[in-house]
């Protein structure tokens, strides 16, 4: 733990705006009825519910169940057969007893939600129960409204939507989701960071979360995948290839759009660390595979094999590591050899000739995370990846199955030129979502696939989760212009 580093973190800590949200609609429930409450919008925040009795005088207890949805389809969905293999315990549902109406009742946790069903579970057949109303304190920690963006209609919804993705991912720091896990994951970070460069500028809020990493890397220096923030500042124990060294390129852009050279002083050594603990998982310049990897995310795909987009993500981030570097006026010889030699490896390795594509483990599999990776880490040129991003679109190629690889996915287009192509991944993609009635972008997304999670379960799926944000950046860097 780097306390200096830590203190200033602390330093950094945002003040959260409040907004109160009042529904005053009336609801009678006998035992067993339930009612609807709609907040117009996604939300996140505390609840309070104003209860009393009609009847006879309250005889028993009221056993009341609250559930909180982000969308409408969760409303109805069957919970108490859950079987994830992540804790039931993210449900956002509440049991409570009330011994005595009337009563104003606070709920303790902070919800993510647009709807709440609250049902009379158990009452005696004497009284019935009433809801006068609830109220809502709604907390965010992004500064103001932002003017939309996009030059469609359909655009412009996708940034709506997008946008209010960002602002309640954006608490006390950026967290990944506000229903699960409420935290702050790297790679998340830098998704997010790219919008709100666009959008909100709440550029300390990026610093105290690189704070947070780097003050928390381990005895190794090695950044953990995840800082939890509660009761304390502590990194979580979840190290992963590809987020450790994600915290390059969330250094560079950082400096990049704010010039604060001084923290890229005070951080880089930490960054280019990532790149020297990463290289003990390569044999001749070649990524272990996935097996013998640990953790390297890239998506939710659970059949992916990561190793030739790990091997990629090296590389991009190794350019990133150079990019930082010239600009602080560092020397670079090293790693740009290192670069060399890992992306000769690359194409010796993972290019497979015959299918002009990059092809993962030992059964050779094609992907977009692997192909979309190779591009974004520029080993072939520009107009090779092109032909590459081309040939992929219709290859029988794993898909992406999340928003996240989306983003890079469109990325790549762009990199490599294709604009349009890009244009239209986006909208196609976020559109989809959408036109599903979304409020806010969702942690998992698979068009051909309602039910995807990588859970077991898509009850715990998040419906707000910030790595989904990024049409904003999208819209505003690339195509409003
Ligand atoms: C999910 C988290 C987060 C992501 C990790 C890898 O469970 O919600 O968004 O970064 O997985």
């Amino acid at each position: 733990m780097n306390k200096k580093m830590l203190q200033k973190a602390k330093a950094l800590k945002p003040r959260l705006c409040h907004e109160i949200k009042t529904i005053e609609q009336k609801e009678i429930l006998k035992a067993g009825e339930s009612a609807v409450f709609d907040f117009g919008n996604h939300y996140v925040g505390y609840l309070t519910v104003k209860l009393s009795s009609v009847g006879s005088p309250q005889d028993a207890p009221a056993f009341i169940k609250f559930k909180f949805c982000e969308t409408s389809p969760e409303i109805e969905e069957d919970t108490a057969n859950y079987h994830g293999w992540i804790s039931k315990s993210w449900l956002q549902e509440e049991w409570v007893h009330i011994d005595v109406l009337p009563c104003t009742l606070k709920l303790p946790r902070r919800y993510a939600f647009r709807y709440v069903k609250i049902e009379a579970v158990a009452l005696s057949s004497k009284f019935d129960l009433v809801i006068n109303s609830l109220s809502l304190d709604a907390v965010t920690s992004a500064p103001e409204e932002i003017k939309l963006s996009g030059a469609s209609e359909k655009e412009k919804a996708i940034d709506r939507v997008a946008l209010r993705t960002l602002r309640e991912c954006m608490q006390y720091e950026f967290e990944d989701g506000p229903k699960r896990d409420k935290r702050l994951w790297l790679g998340d970070l830098r998704l997010q960071a790219l919008a709100n460069y666009q959008t909100f500028k709440h550029n300390d809020l990026v610093k105290r979360c690189l704070y947070l990493f780097a003050g928390t890397a381990n005895n190794q220096g090695e950044i953990s995948a995840c800082v939890f923030t509660q009761p304390k500042v502590i990194a979580d124990d979840t190290y992963m290839f590809d987020y450790s060294l994600l915290f390059i390129p969330t250094l560079l852009d950082y400096v990049c759009a704010t010039n604060d050279i001084a923290l890229g002083e005070e951080l880089y050594p930490l960054a280019v660390k990532q790149l020297e603990l990463a290289a003990k998982n390569f044999d001749n310049d070649v990524v272990r595979d996935s097996d013998k990897l640990g953790w390297c995310f890239l998506d939710w795909n659970l059949y992916l094999n990561k190793q030739c987009g790990a091997q990629a993500v090296y590389i991009y981030c190794a350019k990133s590591a150079v990019a930082l570097l010239k600009l602080l006026g560092k020397d670079t010889k090293q790693l740009e050899c290192d670069i060399e030699n890992k992306s000769k490896a690359m194409l010796d390795r993972f290019f497979d000739s015959e299918l002009k594509l990059f092809v993962s483990g030992k059964d050779k599999q094609v992907s977009y995370a692997s192909n979309v990776w190779a591009c974004l880490a520029q080993v072939l040129s520009n107009e090779e990846n092109a032909k590459l991003l081309e040939r992929l679109a219709v290859a029988d190629a794993v898909k992406p199955v999340t928003p996240y690889m989306y983003h890079h996915y469109v990325q790549a287009l762009i990199d490599c030129g294709l604009k349009q192509k890009a244009r239209t991944v986006m909208t196609d993609y976020w559109g989809a979502m959408v036109e599903t009635g979304a409020d806010t972008f969702y942690e998992l997304f698979d068009p051909e696939n309602p039910e995807e999670s990588p859970y077991g379960n898509k009850a715990v799926n998040s419906y707000c989760h910030a790595w989904s944000c990024t049409p904003s950046y999208f819209i505003r860097k690339y195509f409003e212009r």
